[in-house]
């Protein structure tokens, strides 16, 4: 009886909530109208021609011993039907499918933009004037384009509630637009994609405050799928200058190593580097300060200070020898108060 009363709720409405997340920007209600349209014409012509076969099948058997026909007859008026019918309702998908996807290939002029770079493993916003962040904050009704490249591999902006989803292919800009109708204050509990109940997680930026999802849909390499991050709709222009304010400094309350493991969780870092000893692909932080490490060439580097901002900002011209030269630069992504931070936090990893 539950499961019956399941069905009739999908059936009833397959966008709002069950299959798909809040419908929450201009291009939302006309994508799953289509995607709905599609759904139920195709399940209209399947399930009575699946019907149909089975009955036919039954009903003209031969008895056992017979022959079967060699030859079935022809009826050009039906074939004609089924063929030419259809074809209206193909076109029609075809044209409305056109007309859906040109509008999101043409962002308004006056579209907001928000330069983005994604990496091997993590986004970054650029608002302009040095601002950088991690999440995605635009305004309510107001058109927003995003400016995307890649610096290492092939990623992809995927934003469910959006309905908009675009590839990022190394060496060129890749675009992508929507207007935000909903801020995301309004957002209950359930209307959030992702919220974990896990007190490890209490601390991730991910399960703080109120967003919508998006996703690195390109799941082809190690961590793309770790390529998660926040979208914040602000209500207001006021509410949005309010927050690009602070964006890009230490908040008050918090000390530089506490900034720095913000910003080691939030910009990349974690995904290759780990604070805990375990070894992977890239040297772990823990009891890094201090030590001395053997560089490709022979040479040896006591890791000071100067040592970790250079591997930041240009990480090539230091190489830790037994590992392969493949972290990026963050070269114009952290400011220098930023870099001590880090630089804080990788100090404090002492056990
Ligand atoms: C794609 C993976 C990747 C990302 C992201 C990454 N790194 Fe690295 N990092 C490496 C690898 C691999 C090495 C060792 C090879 C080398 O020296 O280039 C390294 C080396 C370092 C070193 C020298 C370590 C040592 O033990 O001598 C520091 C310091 C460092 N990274 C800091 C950072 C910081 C801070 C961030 C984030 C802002 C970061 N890395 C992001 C892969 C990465
Ligand atoms: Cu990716």
């Amino acid at each position: 009886m539950q499961t019956l009363q399941n069905l009739s709720f999908v059936l009833a409405d397959v966008s709002d909530g069950f299959w798909f997340p809040k419908t929450a920007s201009n291009f939302a209600t006309e994508v799953d109208f289509m995607y709905k349209a599609i759904l139920w014409i195709s399940v209209a012509f399947f399930v009575p021609m699946m019907i149909y076969m089975g009955w036919a099948a039954f009903k003209f058997q031969k008895p056992k011993g017979e022959k079967a026909e060699g030859k079935a007859t022809h009826n050009t008026a039906l074939e004609l039907a089924w063929s030419v019918g259809p074809c209206f309702l193909l076109i029609w998908m075809f044209y409305r499918g056109s007309v859906g996807y040109l509008d999101m290939r043409q962002p308004p002029s006056d579209a907001r933009e928000v330069q983005v770079t994604a990496q091997k493993w993590s986004w970054l916003f650029d608002y302009g004037s040095g601002i950088m962040n991690p999440e995605l904050h635009v305004v309510k009704d107001q058109p927003t384009k995003l400016i995307m490249r890649s610096k290492d591999v092939l990623h992809a902006m995927y934003i469910p509630a959006f309905r908009v989803k675009r590839d990022i292919v190394p060496g060129r800009y890749n675009t992508l637009w929507f207007t935000p109708t909903i801020g995301t204050e309004s957002l209950t509990d359930d209307e959030m994609q992702w919220k974990s109940d896990d007190p490890e997680e209490a601390g991730n930026i991910l399960n703080q405050g109120k967003y919508f999802d998006f996703y690195c849909a390109e799941y082809c390499g190690k961590d793309h799928s770790m390529m998660q991050g926040k979208i914040v709709v602000h209500e207001t222009q006021d509410e949005y200058d309010a927050w690009l304010e602070s964006a890009n400094r230490r908040p008050d309350d918090q000390t530089p190593e506490q900034y720095g493991e913000f910003l080691y969780a939030t910009r990349g870092c974690k995904g290759c580097h780990s604070a805990d000893g375990t070894a992977g692909q890239c040297p772990t932080f823990l009891n890094s300060f201090g030590a001395e490490h053997e560089m490709v060439d022979g040479s040896k580097v006591s890791v000071d200070e100067n040592y970790i901002r250079e591997s930041i900002l240009n990480p090539k011209a230091k190489v830790v020898k037994g590992y392969p030269p493949v972290m990026p630069s963050f070269q114009g992504q952290l400011n220098d108060d930023q870099i001590d931070s880090l630089v804080a936090y990788i100090k404090s990893l002492k056990k």
